[in-house]
């Protein structure tokens, strides 16, 4: 690490349109050992190899262009949600019981028990509503025992949650998440031209309404109409090839996904007039799921069958039907996935450079 003393003078030749003369070379401290990546190179190291040495990986300026994005995208997602009337509030992270199914829980030992981390803070952000704050969002680490090694899924993720009570139907919810994400977009693509930062360009500015296209028609362009299995990474990409032909936009809805898909979703309602159908959707970005989302079930008897047929014991979520038990208006909302929103925007190949320090089955240091 150096410090130079000079003096900046025009220069058609350099990138910035400066170079420095230098008068004076000071040497603030050496490095250790010889560096094990290389800051300037334009030859790239294995992704490995650059996030075993973050802290120099996080020097490149192309690497720190996708961490002012992600900075300024969180700021804009709280400007969006602050403008709609929506309280920002924390919910805990150690739990005792999980929401998001038992086989990606992250048991801790707490005292002489057992907790969890949480997965998500479903069951929070609902209870919220019971407690008349009627429209609350977190921004926050969500946790989860992911076994798959994929380009998208990391074990502690920052999920993006909406929630707002007294709601006429799903529609409400979807209309807000897209208010949401467009304006997040609209205003980080602005903040990062003004800082010169390259990836300003890559940013969409998406136009609302998002098309909102029904799980049925997506099997049926898949070729298996009719289908009530869930949707794998290859399905998403052709769904999402098919709409920037059919659309020829990024962002999209995924809308009426099947009961029997969303089964230990508890919290998820099913619809009126076609229990096989429930009013959850996912928000996908050029076949990248970045959200789901939905209509919550807030009558308590059905609730509770729900939680019985998902395989689930009421009685352990004593807290959660307790704001049920006392009135719970109508409501619903979504969890976002921040990094994989970051992955797309940045046009980065592997969710992990999302994240300063990620965290996967493997990787638990730096
Ligand atoms: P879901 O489980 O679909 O829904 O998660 C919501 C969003 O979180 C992101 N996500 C992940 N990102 C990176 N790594 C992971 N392992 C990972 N798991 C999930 C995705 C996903 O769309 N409680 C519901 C939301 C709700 O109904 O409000 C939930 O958590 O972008």
């Amino acid at each position: 690490m150096v410090a130079v003393e000079g003096t900046v003078h025009r220069s058609e030749r350099a990138n910035r349109g400066v170079e420095l003369i230098p008068t004076a070379v000071e040497v603030i401290v050496r490095a250790e050992v010889p560096l094990p990546l290389g800051i300037v190179d334009k030859v790239g190291a294995e992704l490995d190899t650059r996030l075993n040495h973050r802290v120099l990986d996080l020097r490149k300026p192309a690497v720190r262009a996708v961490f002012e994005l992600r900075s300024s995208l969180l700021a804009g997602f709280r400007d969006a949600f602050i403008r709609r009337g929506f309280l920002e509030v924390e919910t805990p992270k150690l739990l005792r019981q999980g929401a998001e199914g038992g086989a990606t829980l992250f048991a801790v030992d707490y005292f002489d028990g057992r907790a969890y981390l949480a997965q998500s803070p479903q069951l929070y952000k609902q209870m919220l509503i019971g407690a008349g704050l009627e429209r609350v969002f977190e921004i926050a680490p969500a946790f989860r025992a992911e076994p798959s090694d994929t380009v998208r899924h990391i074990t502690e993720f920052a999920s993006l949650d909406g929630e707002m009570g007294f709601i006429d139907s799903v529609e409400d919810v979807r209309n807000a998440l897209e208010g949401i994400v467009t304006d997040a977009f609209i205003t980080t693509k602005k903040d990062l031209a003004g800082r010169g930062n390259a990836l300003a360009e890559r940013i969409p500015e998406p136009k609302t309404p998002f098309p909102r296209i029904p799980f049925a028609k997506c099997v049926e362009w898949l070729g298996r109409p009719g289908s009530e299995e869930d949707l794998g990474t290859e399905d998403e990409k052709a769904i999402g090839e098919h709409v920037d032909r059919e659309f020829g936009v990024p962002l999209y809805f995924i809308t009426d996904y099947p009961t029997a898909i969303k089964a230990g979703t508890f919290y998820a309602q099913r619809q009126d007039t076609n229990p096989r159908l429930t009013y959850y959707f996912d928000l996908d970005f050029r076949g990248l799921e970045i959200a789901s989302g939905g209509a919550r079930e807030h009558r308590l008897d059905r609730l509770k069958a729900n939680i019985e047929s998902a395989g689930f014991d009421p009685e352990k979520f004593s807290g959660y039907l307790e704001a049920f038990r006392f009135g719970m208006p109508p409501h619903g909302g979504w969890g976002l996935g921040v990094d994989r929103v970051v992955q797309v925007l940045a046009g980065l190949p592997n969710i992990r450079e999302a994240r300063l320090f990620p965290r996967d089955r493997y990787r638990l240091d730096p």
